[in-house]
């Protein structure tokens, strides 16, 4: 009797042992590169993926503006807790979060880069930034020449154009001025005058649109690469008095950037897809986590490009970011 109950007691004890690691839930880290609507969207994206897998999600500080000085010391931060199971970031610089992204690697934590990538973003060649699982977000370059072309076809194939982007070692911003600079070359009557960057600053984004409209009287169009440099272009714009007189192109579905597209102030937006990008990396860094389940390096989820005529339609809506 007194040996039944000792087996008895051990079962139980393997029994609560196991459902205790059954029961322990992973546990991921999402730290964004700045307070604004873009990222705040993919927090939603991410949240609401793992609720539905029962993976428990902190979230790091936001940064209050944009770079490695204010992101990095939040990021060490939050995996100094010793119990993160996988780390989505957007690195705010090519080259200087490698280091610490790399150490943070080499602790046992995988990490994933979402939005903005570590050097050229491949991460299948060698390289000291390869060690990211993948890099999760918008082929900007594509996105840039298709901005591109729909100011060139709002323009009637001429005109002169200029560009406010934010930091020029950003992989993210980069490629949409790439990609912009690309596709208004196919245009032999367009012209790239100017290009600046406003550090993700609105207000440095708006004095610099100022300046250039004041420069170049005979501007007929604007691209402002992310919700910072946009809408200070827009801001711009509207100070000058010249809404609808000069086409403005911008990045990033903010309700500002919506309702002004409805004013007919600006004229096509191109919105990406934070909240799939947050649920992805939580979809995937499941999957490999208790899977081994092997993530495409590149995972590139597509673009909505709002205009005039389809901002509106009740499918558009859900591409607003929230
Ligand atoms: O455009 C997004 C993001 O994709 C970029 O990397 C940085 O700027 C935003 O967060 C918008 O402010």
């Amino acid at each position: 009797m007194k040996k039944f109950i000792i087996v008895l007691l051990l079962i139980c004890l393997v029994l609560s042992f196991a459902s205790t690691i059954c029961a322990a839930k992973l546990r991921f880290a999402f730290m964004p590169g700045i307070a604004d609507p873009f990222y705040f969207t993919m927090e939603k994206g991410a949240k609401a993926k793992a609720e539905e897998l029962g993976v428990e999600l902190l979230v790091g500080e936001y940064p209050k503006a944009w770079g490695p000085e204010y992101q990095v010391p939040i990021l060490k931060a939050l995996v100094a807790r010793g119990d993160i199971d996988l780390l989505f970031t957007a690195p705010t610089s090519t080259e200087a979060l490698i280091p610490v992204l790399k150490e943070i690697h080499d602790s046992g934590i995988p990490v994933i880069t979402v939005d903005t990538y570590l050097g050229d973003g491949d991460y299948t060649k060698p390289s000291n930034y390869n060690f990211p699982l993948a890099f999760i977000g918008t082929d900007n370059f594509l996105g840039g020449q298709v901005v591109a072309g729909q100011l060139a076809l709002l323009l009637g194939g001429k005109g002169k154009v200029f560009l406010e982007n934010t930091n020029p070692d950003v992989s993210s911003v980069m490629g949409r001025e790439l990609g912009f600079r690309a596709g208004i070359k196919i245009f032999p009557d367009m012209e790239l005058v100017g290009v600046e960057y406003c550090l993700d600053l609105q207000e440095t984004a708006a004095t610099q649109v100022s300046a250039a409209l004041q420069k170049d009287p005979d501007l007929e169009g604007v691209f402002g690469v992310n919700v910072f440099s946009a809408q200070g272009a827009h801001q711009a714009v509207v100070t000058a008095g010249l809404e609808g007189a000069i086409k403005i192109a911008t990045w990033d579905a903010t309700e500002t950037l919506i309702e002004a597209l409805k004013r007919g102030e600006v004229d096509l937006i191109l919105a990406q897809m934070p909240a799939e990008m947050g649920a992805l990396c939580v979809e995937w860094g499941v999957k490999h986590l208790t899977e081994g389940a092997e993530i495409p390096r590149k995972v590139i989820p597509g673009f909505f490009v709002f205009t005039q005529e389809n901002v509106n339609d009740p499918e558009a809506q859900q591409y607003i970011y929230k």
